[in-house]
């Protein structure tokens, strides 16, 4: 029987059996990318889209909200409890809007802030000069310590003692080892400024208590819903009690009009998923094949910033292989692993075609792969940066990593029990 997709639009329905394919058959090693189990899946395409409820539960500006208001509570009151946080706010369309709403919180146009620069794991939206949050904002830059790649608090505290800017972020995109949330916000008392700590990347980590949660010391923690956490793609801010009404404001009407009733609703599902055993089970696998990749590419003669990884991803520096990250990653795309080019700490290439390739283990991890496969992996990826133009080679990997993918196949059946 042929669906209403397949009926009504035979040519989107052929683009989207083909991504399906796609992620099916390809080795997904894209940090912030996932696979979301069924019942996720199922919630993001739900009525729930074809309902406005602007506003907050029982403060809405339209009526009919006799389902939304429920749904919205339930996902906050989930957010609150997994995270121990005051207060949750669900509704930020993405973890780039969320971390606007943060700042629209707290600061006034023109304030200071202080985040990582985006070549050294820094987000866009942490200040990085061509992202309006350096126009709106006066925007001070901190890097990785050149030598180590690793936070170097000394510079932290010099920079936020000339600048005395009036946030803090602690967070990243590209860092792997695991963030002291704990020493950026002494700093932040040091100098009199607020907090924010971006957790997109590690949250799901966060929540299995297997990295250090931002949420007692940051004044907001922010998040996106879909990386480790293995939920719908959306944002979700946490704050201090005393922060909560200015955040809640500067969300809605402050950033945004209705919100995403349907990733709200995926939301709620994806955290209860994430309040269960096997979701701790499941981010415990996602660092302990992160740090076996990261042995067997060690072995291999490859180097990683930072030397390994404490989290969900390495970043592999490849100017003792000669070859830069955008040809590596295209070759990786053409033998069936996915991944993206990436700034290494003091790149001397362009961010457009840099020294380095980010990898994680999130998505490979839902596939239910283990240690085995991550040796699998990392011959793989060694064999095709020694081969970067022989497609002969790139063709024999590809096959390998299809019958991997055979062997894991894409967890589209993949349902989380529910905790009693
Ligand atoms: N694009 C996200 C990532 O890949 O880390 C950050 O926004």
């Amino acid at each position: 029987m042929l669906s209403a997709l397949e009926k009504y639009d035979p040519q989107i329905f052929e683009l989207l059996t083909q991504e399906k394919a796609r992620q099916s058959a390809s080795i997904r090693l894209i940090p912030s990318e996932n696979y979301v189990s069924k019942a996720v899946m199922q919630a993001t395409g739900s009525c729930l889209t074809n309902k406005y409820a602007e506003g907050y539960p029982s403060k809405r500006y339209y009526e009919g909200q006799q389902v939304t208001d429920l749904i919205e509570s339930i996902a906050t009151q989930r957010a609150k409890k997994i995270f121990h946080a005051d207060h949750a706010n669900v509704q930020s369309y993405s973890g780039s809007v969320a971390n606007i709403a943060a700042y629209a919180s707290l600061l006034s146009p023109g304030d200071t802030i202080m985040g990582l620069s985006l070549p050294y794991g820094g987000h866009l939206t942490h200040g990085w000069k061509v992202s309006l949050t350096s126009k709106i904002y006066n925007s001070v830059q901190y890097e990785l310590n050149h030598d180590t790649g690793r936070l170097d608090f000394d510079q932290i505290r010099d920079l936020a003692k000339k600048h005395r800017p009036k946030m803090i972020i602690s967070g990243a995109t590209a860092y792997p080892r695991e963030i002291e949330f704990d020493k950026f916000d002494e700093i932040a008392r040091e100098v009199g400024a607020y907090h924010l700590s971006d957790i997109a990347h590690i949250s799901g980590l966060v929540i299995a208590g297997i990295h250090i949660s931002p949420v007692p010391y940051a004044d907001i923690v922010s998040t996106t819903t879909h990386k480790t956490l293995r939920g719908p793609r959306g944002g979700m801010l946490l704050c201090k009690e005393e922060h909560a009404k200015k955040v809640d404001k500067a969300v809605f009407p402050g950033l945004q009009g209705g919100p995403h009733m349907h990733t709200i609703t995926a939301i709620a599902v994806a955290l209860a998923e994430a309040d269960t055993n096997e979701f701790v089970e499941y981010a415990k696998q996602i660092v302990k094949n992160a740090k076996r990749l990261a042995d067997k590419l060690l072995e291999s003669g490859f180097d990683l910033v930072s030397g390994g990884t404490d989290n969900h991803l390495l970043l592999i520096d490849l100017r003792n292989k000669n070859v830069l990250g955008k040809p590596v990653a295209k070759a990786l795309d053409r033998a069936g692993i996915v991944s993206n080019y990436n700034t290494i700490p003091n790149d001397p290439s362009t961010p457009f075609n840099p020294s380095g390739l980010r990898i994680g283990t999130p998505a490979v991890t839902t596939r239910g792969m283990k240690e085995d496969q991550m040796d699998i992996i990392g011959n793989a990826i060694k064999t095709v940066v020694e081969n970067v133009d022989n497609e002969s080679v790139l063709e024999k990997v590809r096959k390998e990593m299809l019958l991997l993918c055979s062997n894991f196949p894409v967890p589209d059946h993949f349902i989380i029990p529910p905790k009693n």
